[in-house]
């Protein structure tokens, strides 16, 4: 993977926004043809599952955008990762159905998350998306955003509107989205967590999907978001259309002191509306605190 951070200008990022956008919708169109026998097989644990579709859509996505940009690099959930060739310029991170478990059960909060990204996804804190798109299959719904290009949701009727965060700045009526993790003692861990933060604000959802997490922190529809354990697939998108739409995104809360709210990563990703971040960012420094040290995956 490439170590530069260095951006592309802003006329190659419109386009790689366009890309992100167009083979995320197609790939997206792939995934709701779902066929009755999904090939559900285990991975970490026996309830993180990935599908024959999951798969498909990937080496949709991976095959459609190295045409287009060979010299790319790229990692998926999925495996076939490859690193960026020189000339190259951003990796993609792409998630082929990020909330494969609601797709498993027909819950319609699943997406297709595909994200242009300079330096290198692997190396928490090294990295940052540029442009990304995240397809809703069940819905319709598309997010896309690039650096300094503002973000926008696009509904199946094709209507499409520029994304604000909430105005929301009272932590007891913030509406708040988590996630929990496929293994069972990080979940106890989490468990803590909540138990800290549940009553302080208004109530919680859990959607299923980090990336559409994120948009829905980015559109409104969510006041504030948080989870540990996400890898760059989940969040690379999402943390994009966020950032880009004016909500506040961080990092780890327990290393005080240093400025700014660091980069999303597996220890925590958040992002809330502008006037929460404040507050929120202590309630989770408060919550990880009470929680104690979190337990490595087993
Ligand atoms: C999912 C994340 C979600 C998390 C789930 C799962 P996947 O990703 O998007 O936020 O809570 O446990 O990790 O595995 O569906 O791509």
């Amino acid at each position: 993977m490439s170590h530069d951070l260095a951006v592309p200008p802003a006329e190659v990022l419109v386009g790689l926004e366009r890309l992100a956008l167009e083979v995320a919708t197609e790939a997206a169109r792939l995934v709701e043809d779902r066929p009755d026998d999904l090939g559900a097989v285990t991975k970490s644990s026996a309830t993180d599952v990935v599908t024959a579709m999951d798969r498909a859509s990937q080496d949709l996505v991976r095959r459609r955008l190295l045409a287009a940009r060979p010299d790319d690099g790229f990692l998926g959930e999925e495996d076939g990762a490859r690193p960026e060739r020189p000339g190259g310029g951003v990796t993609w991170v792409v998630d082929p159905i990020d909330g494969t478990t609601n797709y498993l059960y027909g819950i319609p909060l699943y997406a297709v998350s595909v994200a242009a990204v300079v330096g290198d996804p692997t190396r928490p804190g090294r990295w940052r998306p540029v442009a990304g798109a995240v397809v809703n299959p069940a819905t319709g719904e598309s997010y896309a955003a690039h650096l300094g290009g503002g973000a926008r949701r696009t509904d199946a009727a094709g209507r499409r509107v520029a994304l604000r965060p909430s105005a929301a700045d009272d932590l007891g009526l913030t509406l708040l989205g988590t996630g929990f993790s496929y293994d069972a003692g990080v979940r106890a861990w989490q468990a803590r967590v909540l138990a800290h933060v549940l009553p302080v604000v208004r109530d919680i959802r859990r959607g299923g999907s980090a990336a559409l997490d994120l948009c829905h922190v980015a559109d409104g529809r969510l006041d504030a978001y948080h989870e540990r354990m996400l890898n760059p697939w989940d969040l690379a998108a999402g943390w994009l259309v966020a950032t880009e739409a004016g909500a506040v995104v961080g990092g780890s809360v327990v290393s005080g002191g240093r400025s700014g709210h660091g980069d999303p990563g597996p220890d925590l990703a958040w992002a809330c509306a502008p006037a929460l971040a404040g507050p929120f960012a202590d309630l989770l420094r408060q919550a990880y605190a009470v929680a104690g040290e979190p337990p490595a995956p087993a």
